[in-house]
């Protein structure tokens, strides 16, 4: 972070007051995030780009400008509130949304919308209902959106053989010297390489249409209303890119739907709830106000146990790489990770029949 404090970073950008305290937020596996206070009480987001993540920040930053700027016309047309109901960027003092510093990384702020909770996991099923309801409503939002306009900020993101593949250059190339500590993992995955490529060969038949998704579909990423229980604002837009609905609803599912913490020592406490699928699926179904084709709303089982096991596959190719992508907390943090998203995925596998009869419901429901 070298020349600048953090508060002088803040101060670079157009905050109504003068920055007065910045606290770190500790959550999100890559960017760094802060909490600004001005002299005027007023709250912002200032977060560090992770380049090494995204390598292409100025691309970056034009997306979220115009997502941002997309949903903000569409929220007030429809008597929204627009500042509390998508990220404002907050401008630099410079002019443009961003600020480099001189080990060239690059700094962004945002309004804190107040009044909001994330939470990291669910009880009751209403309020996953709620979550679907937001994220399926995010990507209603942005159906006509232009997607060419698009820059694919992390190239083959959700392209699960893809990261099959890299996991196994992971493998040979052993930087860290793990490899051979888990074998047992490998198997699993290798035992699963020929499901990697079924949302993609949806796509490719046309079962599966590309959409503007969001890809980072966690609950963590839905601020919420703690007093009605219901979604106010989706964050994390560095990943919205065309995709599949799939996506969306697969990373919902292995996040919100878990019965534990991602990085959840005690397998035994790792399952997927089937009250939270279910509840889960319905409201990302009404959220989209029900226009997903049957072979769509077919696939939702099957993208949780893709999704679920190429998060897998992530998180365990970076425990073998050495710990590069994503933040650790601990010794081994990644390997615990990885092995949540197994025992999710054995799990899944095992209720496929629950989840296919959950789906079958909602398509006589929404589909005529
Ligand atoms: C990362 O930064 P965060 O926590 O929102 C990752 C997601 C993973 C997730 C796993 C750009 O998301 O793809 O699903 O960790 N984001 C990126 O928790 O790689
Ligand atoms: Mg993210």
């Amino acid at each position: 972070m070298n020349d600048k404090t953090l508060l002088e970073y803040a101060g670079s950008f157009k905050t109504e007051g003068a920055p007065v305290s910045v606290e770190p937020l500790l959550t999100g596996h890559i960017n760094k995030t802060f909490i600004v206070t001005d002299d005027t009480g007023r709250r912002y987001l200032l977060q560090r780009i992770n380049t090494n993540v995204f390598k292409r920040p100025v691309e970056l930053m034009e997306n979220i400008d115009k997502v941002t700027s997309f949903l903000r016309k569409k929220i007030a047309a429809t008597g929204g509130d627009p500042n509390r109901e998508t990220l404002t960027l907050v401008n630099a003092r410079e002019g443009g949304l961003y600020v480099v510093d001189s080990e060239n990384s690059y700094w962004r702020m945002y309004d804190y919308v107040e009044d909001t909770i994330t939470y990291q996991s669910v009880e009751r099923p209403e309020l996953f209902y709620n979550a679907g309801w937001s994220f399926g409503n995010f990507q209603r939002l942005l159906s006509d959106f232009p997607a060419d306009t698009l820059h694919e900020t992390i190239p083959n993101f959700h392209n699960t053989a893809s990261r099959f593949n890299d996991l196994m250059t992971s493998e040979k190339l052993n930087k860290s010297g793990r490899a051979g500590e888990v074998t047992a993992e490998l198997n699993f995955i290798k035992e699963r390489k020929d499901v990697c490529s079924y949302i993609l060969d949806g796509i490719k038949r046309g079962d599966f249409p590309l959409r503007v998704t969001h890809n980072d579909t966690k609950l963590n990423n839905i601020l919420m209303d703690p007093k009605t229980g219901r979604g106010v604002c989706i964050v994390d837009l560095d990943t919205v890119m065309p995709g599949s609905v799939l996506y969306d609803f697969g990373d919902s599912i292995r996040f919100g739907a878990s019965s534990a913490a991602e990085d959840e020592r005690d397998l035994d406490k790792v399952y997927m709830r089937l009250d939270l699928f279910e509840a889960f699926a319905k409201g990302f179904i009404e959220g989209l106000d029900g226009s997903l084709s049957e072979a769509e709303i077919r696939g939702l089982p099957m993208g949780a146990v893709i999704i679920t096991l190429e998060t897998g596959i992530r998180f365990l190719a970076d425990h073998i790489d050495g710990d590069t992508y994503f933040a650790i907390h601990r010794e081994g943090h990644n390997l615990d990770r990885a092995r949540t998203q197994l025992k999710l995925v054995a799990d899944m596998e095992k209720k496929m029949p629950e989840m296919n009869a959950v789906v079958e419901k909602l398509i006589k429901k929404f589909t005529k």
